[in-house]
């Protein structure tokens, strides 16, 4: 990524040199630079919310760990970290933890999003390797996506595979998806098999079993490089066509296109992402997957092999240096005493862990009985990702003594922590980063830090000094560290361990400042890079070979997607509401709500509710819990409000009127968001997104709907699959609002906001009466809008409030209430606080919800990059462009990153339906 720097301003440019992307970069990439702003940075370290020195910070955690260590022994501490921390922030508080500390409890966030995919490899393979590269995908003759919807979250890769399906049209694309994704939208072929967990891991046992039925597999490949092909098949045998089609839910016909794809083609590359590694039979299935591989000799061969797609700029750098609490740094063991006794030789270390640490469900677990006594939590924000999130955020609140490292101030974790570190950002930090295949690159501060913010390796470093390893952690600069790191992956390798980058420890700062990108593994043979693994074996098992493993599936589970059972429960009690929850003096849910329609009055309504299975995910331009993405107004303009997709056809059976308010309920929790009815779902399913915080809406964190359940090899939770009701929330009024700050809308049950242009777009809504509500709301105005002067309009006949407040002749707050969902052209209302008014007809003129300018509302945004919205797409398409590229020469969109233009490519087909459907009509009119 190139970064110019103009008089302050910063832009972002993708860099044409690296292998990677070549210079394309993805909307969120695009939009980097408004998310660098320093409103809601952290900017000083603070103890118990008061600034301190970082001296004063740091003594503070040194003192607190060595008194719980010498009280309640190292067992005691836990560390919770991510993979968006740098390779070199990761080694040293691994080193630390693991070696001086004395305990594996540091865990990471990619439990939550690699740990089946780092299981299934190391069964397979002996160690966590992935064997292919980007460039596989562009020379496969198949690509089959599971569990992954790469337009949106992979989209420069899925633009570099459309390019090279361009070249060579007949490239197929396969996506395997409960869900009809804008990845779907460009494939070939779309298996929509029953969500579930179970589905994915038939699918591929039963098409292992199809291809040794057909005898298309490779004995003299499988003789040579692997284990256990017989007991594989054995297990796969009862997976017949029929009874494959009996579990999934795809017919025969599907089953078979699909099946033939590997009997036909050569190059085929299986590509599985979250779908696959989220789910209770996480491992077992990227098993299933790379057993079909082994079987047929496709792997380490050019367009060939099964590929896990990492999701973190850093989540393979992580996997590297041990983040996780089974493993040590440079790809070893914990509880191999061999490995251990290398790493711990290597560091000098005097207390090296000895047996495995707590996994991330375990680690929160732990923490909520009290074993834990001192938490660390390092760049995630388990408050809103882990599943049983108000349980996990309750925990923190209680523990004794946490500390959270974060570069922005407010989240939903940092606002339950003791002490605050303050961090660099990703602009602003030093280091390497690994990405899916195996490529490391250099990452170089561009940005000047505020003076008070650190890295992350820098300050376990000082910490980890003022506990007396003063040598072990004199770190001074980040290059320091990656020659110690690179030393440790080849000590006492000799050919024995996948990792190896030894040849870059004698790297002197210059080189490691010109790193360029390089794949590892590094041999003296291979100095430049190694693209492909395992082709001709060479596993690292015990014996060279790679492993089959035996495919059990006991299919006892829900099946997803049966038509939603009706249940129109007679009790149906008023939301579970988060209420003023505080637990140890901490304050777990900022915006509180408070139920003042009675249960009896809502069952009186008489909704139905019903039971759906309920899927999650990600959006095209929010990244995980929004703490950056949230800031930026071009992001968030364009899926803006929580919501939860349903299909047309349980819309219609509940009787749903067009975007309702819903409450969607778990055994574990209740949330509200906004329904978005859609065929994209299933019948029976729902989509949420994952993203939605504390700081963004009243009550819509996915996770607290989530339960705990796990893959039992991997630890990783099954954050995809979660039996939910849902119902239609009854509102007594609704609003919108702009504002220059983010509103204080304590008294609604349901906000949610997002920034725009110089303020606050705010969708809202409460169980009072409008009257009630804008009486709450007006209170608030006068005691924050001081000196702004007020016009206002209400109609009582329709139960309308509309309120403006101005100062001079800036527009300061706009509210409209009514008992109805507003009617209002938002994005028109939305640029009025960047609109001068000169005269108090033009004041008065808001009141009416009219934009004041001329030009036409754009509609919702569809393409971030050029900030075009869907009105001036289906302009164009209705003024005769029908494909993307003439779309993107009328109005621009989709002509920087590429990520809309599989929405684009929808609103084109939308209208060709809709024209065709018309002119049917008329022929069949006019006969
Ligand atoms: N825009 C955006 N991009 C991102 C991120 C982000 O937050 N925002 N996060 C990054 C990270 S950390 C990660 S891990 C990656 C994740 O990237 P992905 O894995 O592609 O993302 P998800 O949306 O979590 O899930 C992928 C798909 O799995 C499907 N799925 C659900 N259940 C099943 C099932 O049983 N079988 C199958 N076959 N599919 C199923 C879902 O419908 C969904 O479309 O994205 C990365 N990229
Ligand atoms: N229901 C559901 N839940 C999920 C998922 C899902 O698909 N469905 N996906 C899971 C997956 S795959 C993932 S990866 C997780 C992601 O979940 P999280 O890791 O919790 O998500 P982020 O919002 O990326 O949190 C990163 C935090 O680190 C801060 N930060 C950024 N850079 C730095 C830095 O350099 N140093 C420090 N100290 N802080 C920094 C950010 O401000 C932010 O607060 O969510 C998981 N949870
Ligand atoms: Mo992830």
């Amino acid at each position: 990524m190139l970064v110019n720097t103009i008089n302050g301003e910063v832009s972002v440019d993708g860099d044409k040199a690296h292998p990677a992307n070549y210079g394309r970069l993805c909307s969120k990439g695009y939009a980097l630079a408004d998310t660098l702003s320093d409103t809601n940075r952290l900017l000083r370290p603070e103890i118990h919310g008061s600034p301190v020195s970082w001296n004063a910070a740091i003594e503070c955690i040194a003192e607190k760990f060595q008194t719980v260590i010498d009280t309640h022994g190292p067992e005691s501490i836990a560390f919770y970290v991510s993979g968006q921390l740098l390779t070199e922030d990761y080694y040293v508080v691994n080193k630390f933890v693991k070696g001086y500390l004395g305990t594996a409890n540091i865990d990471t966030n990619s439990r939550l999003c690699m740990a089946s995919s780092v299981a299934g490899h190391k069964r397979a393979f002996g160690s966590d390797t992935v064997p292919g590269c980007y460039e596989d995908l562009e020379l496969a003759d198949v690509i089959v996506l599971t569990g992954s919807n790469l337009a949106w979250c992979h989209p420069v890769l899925f633009q570099r595979i459309l390019k090279a399906k361009a070249a060579n049209p007949a490239m197929k694309i396969v996506v395997i998806d409960p869900r009809k994704t804008a990845t779907v939208d460009q494939s070939d072929l779309h298996l929509q098999l029953k969500a579930g967990g179970e589905s994915d891991l038939v699918l591929f046992t039963g098409l292992l079993q199809y291809l040794a039925q057909k005898k298309c597999l490779d004995h003299d490949w499988i003789d040579r490089y692997t284990n256990n092909l017989i007991d594989a098949l054995a297990a796969a045998k009862q997976w017949t066509v029929d009874k494959v089609a009996g579990v999934t839910g795809l017919t025969k016909q599907e089953l078979i296109r699909f099946y033939s794809l590997y009997q036909q083609h050569e190059k085929i590359v299986t590509v599985y992402s979250q779908g696959v590694n989220q789910s209770h039979k996480g491992t077992d299935t990227v098993n299933s997957i790379i057993n079909v591989h082994l079987a047929t000799g496709r792997i380490g061969r050019e367009g060939c092999g099964p590929f896990s797609i990492t999701g973190q700029p850093n989540a393979m750098g992580g996997r590297e240096v041990g983040g996780l609490a089974n493993m040590l740094a440079c790809h070893m063991d914990i509880e191999n005493k061999k490995h251990q006794s290398v790493v711990q030789r290597y560091w000098n270390s005097p207390n090296i862990a000895q047996s495995l640490g707590l996994k991330a469900i375990d680690l929160f677990d732990a923490v909520k009985s009290g074993k834990i006594k001192a938490l660390w939590v390092m760049a995630t924000n388990p408050a809103d990702s882990m599943p049983k999130a108000d349980e996990v955020s309750k925990a923190i609140a209680a523990c004794p003594f946490v500390v959270v490292s974060d570069v922005v101030r407010d989240t939903d974790t940092t606002n339950l922590a003791d002490v605050l570190l303050p961090a660099r950002a990703w602009s602003e930090k030093d280091g390497t980063v690994t990405n899916s295949e195996r490529r490391i690159s250099r990452q170089r501060a561009f940005r000047t830090a505020p003076v008070d913010t650190r890295p992350d390796w820098w300050a376990v470093s000082r910490v980890a000094q003022h506990m007396g390893f003063t040598d072990a952690f004199s770190f001074e600069r980040v290059s320091e560290i990656f020659s110690e790191y690179a030393g440790l992956s080849g000590f006492e390798n000799h050919g024995s361990r996948d990792f190896d980058i030894s040849e870059l420890q004698e790297l002197n700062e210059e080189d490691y400042d010109s790193l360029t990108p390089v794949q590892w593994p590094l041999k003296p043979l291979a100095s430049s890079g190694t693209k492909r693994m395992f082709g001709r074996g060479g596993f690292y098992s015990v014996d060279g070979k790679a492993n089959f493993v035996p495919i059990v599936v006991e299919t006892k589970h829900e099946r997803a997607g049966e038509s939603p059972v009706n249940e129109q429960t007679e009790k149906r009690s008023a939301r579970a509401t988060n209420g003023n929850d505080t637990t140890g003096g901490k304050s777990i849910v900022r915006k509180t709500t408070s139920s003042r329609i009675a249960s009896d009055k809502i069952s009186q309504i008489g909704f139905s509710e019903r039971t759906f299975l309920l899927n999650t995910g990600r959006i095209r331009d929010q990244w995980h819990t929004m703490t950056r993405t949230g800031a930026s107004a071009r992001l968030s303009a364009h899926l803006s409000e929580p919501f939860v997709e349903i299909h047309p056809l349980d819309a219609a059976a509940m009787r749903l009127q067009e975007a309702a308010i819903m409450d969607v309920i778990s055994e574990h929790g209740t949330i509200q968001v906004r329904s978005l009815v859609t065929d994209r779902v299933a019948p029976g399913n729902l989509f949420i997104p994952m993203h939605w915080s504390n700081q963004y809406a009243a009550n819509a964190r996915v996770n607290t709907l989530v339960h705990s359940a796990r893959d039992p090899v991997s630890g990783q939770p099954a954050l995809k699959n979660q039996r939910v009701k849902m119902r239609m929330s009854v509102m007594g009024s609704y609003g919108f609002m702009v504002s220059r700050k983010q509103p204080d809308l304590r008294d609604c049950e349901y906000w949610s906001s997002v920034p725009i242009a110089d303020g606050w777009k705010t969708e809202f809504a409460s169980k009072s009466p409008p009257d009630e509500l804008t009486l709450a709301i007006e209170e608030i105005a006068c005691e924050s809008l001081i000196g702004a002067e007020q016009i206002q309009f209400s109609d009582a006949r329709s139960s309308s409030f509309r309120s403006c407040w101005f100062a001079g002749n800036q527009l300061h707050q706009a509210t409209f209430i009514s008992s109805k969902p507003v009617e209002l052209a938002r994005t028109s209302v939305a640029s009025l606080l960047v609109h001068s008014f000169d005269s108090s007809a033009d004041q008065i003129a808001v009141l009416s919800g009219v934009g004041l300018s001329d030009s036409e509302d754009g509609g919702a945004i569809v393409c971030s990059c050029m900030q075009v919205g869907i009105n001036s797409i289906q302009r164009s398409i209705g003024n005769g462009c029908f494909t993307v590229q003439s779309v993107g020469d009328s109005c621009g969109a989709g002509t920087q990153c590429g990520t809309c233009r599989s929405e684009i490519t929808r609103l084109i087909e939308n209208d060709t339906v809709s024209r065709e459907k018309v002119s049917t009509e008329k022929v069949v009119a006019s006969v």
